[in-house]
């Protein structure tokens, strides 16, 4: 039986394993996935017993996704570029780390929302974690210009610096609030909104354009308030459950050279999110 596993700390909170297991068993493939608990200061330690172990390929989560980077033996350029792994393939002993977050994210934009990226004008709040991962896989597959707000706007001026596209403009919140009705595509990648900071908003929505689509990548909530007050003004909203598990998707796949059924994988997370 091959290992798999997610590195973070803390993990327990997870639904990863749900969904692997879920899809290993679909497929027939003798393989369970576990959650380890990985203290900051043993991220070192823990890769190395991946390679004593023999695991077969791991997730890895908040916050270790930088911290991992210089143990690995390769890292892809786009996951070096985002400065984050999130997936790790054991190929032999040679660890190599993949980023498939932002990746994960674009494709359930496209496949749930049914959008054509090209030629859009998309705004993304936020300039963390999530919003590199979202920011640099939007630059390499779409055709569509982004701009980014963020509370630090030295931070958004940071991240459209180090995309060198020339498309990209940054915001403060209150300019990004006013020219919101220019954007066919608005994500939220901040924490605002998320348990336990339920009452906050990442943005103020009073200029929104019906029929904008407005996209959170929250999931806990399963809806932000800031999500319904959205579909209320005419938007088409989506939730954070499709970027987990495309980003899941994209995983499973590298590990098995399968992919899996991904409307199965989201309804085990959904019915466990509604419990
Ligand atoms: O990037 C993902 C990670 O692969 C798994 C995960 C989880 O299981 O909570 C969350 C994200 O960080």
């Amino acid at each position: 039986e091959n290992v798999y596993g997610l590195l973070g700390f803390p993990v327990e909170h997870s639904l990863s394993p749900l969904m692997h297991n879920d899809a290993f068993a679909y497929f027939g493939i003798s393989a369970r996935y576990h959650l380890f608990s990985v203290k900051p200061e043993q991220v070192g330690e823990a890769i190395a017993g991946v390679r004593a172990l023999g695991i077969a390929g791991v997730n890895v989560t908040i916050p270790h996704k930088m911290a991992v980077i210089p143990f690995l033996d390769e890292v892809d350029e786009h996951a070096r570029r985002i400065g984050a792994v999130n997936t790790i393939v054991n190929d032999n002993g040679r660890l190599v780390g993949y980023n498939t977050d932002g990746p994960g994210y674009v494709k359930a934009l496209e496949e749930e929302m049914d959008v054509h990226l090209d030629g859009k004008r998309i705004l993304l709040i936020g300039a963390g974690g999530g919003a590199r991962g979202i920011y640099f896989s939007l630059l390499s597959t779409a055709a569509a210009r982004i701009d980014i707000t963020n509370r630090t706007t030295e931070k958004a001026a940071r991240l459209v610096r180090e995309g060198e596209d020339g498309r990209s403009a940054f915001f403060p919140l209150a300019e990004a609030e006013k020219r919101l009705a220019e954007y066919d595509i608005i994500i939220n990648t901040t924490s605002a909104g998320m348990h336990p900071r339920v009452n906050e908003q990442p943005l103020s929505l009073e200029r929104l354009r019906p029929g904008t689509v407005v996209s959170d990548i929250i999931y806990n909530p399963f809806e932000t308030k800031w999500l319904k007050e959205a579909k209320a003004r005419g938007a088409r909203g989506q939730n954070g459950v499709g970027m987990l598990v495309y980003q899941g998707a994209l995983a499973f796949e590298k590990w098995t050279g399968q992919w899996p059924d991904v409307n199965r994988m989201k309804q085990l997370v959904i019915d466990q999110l509604r419990r």
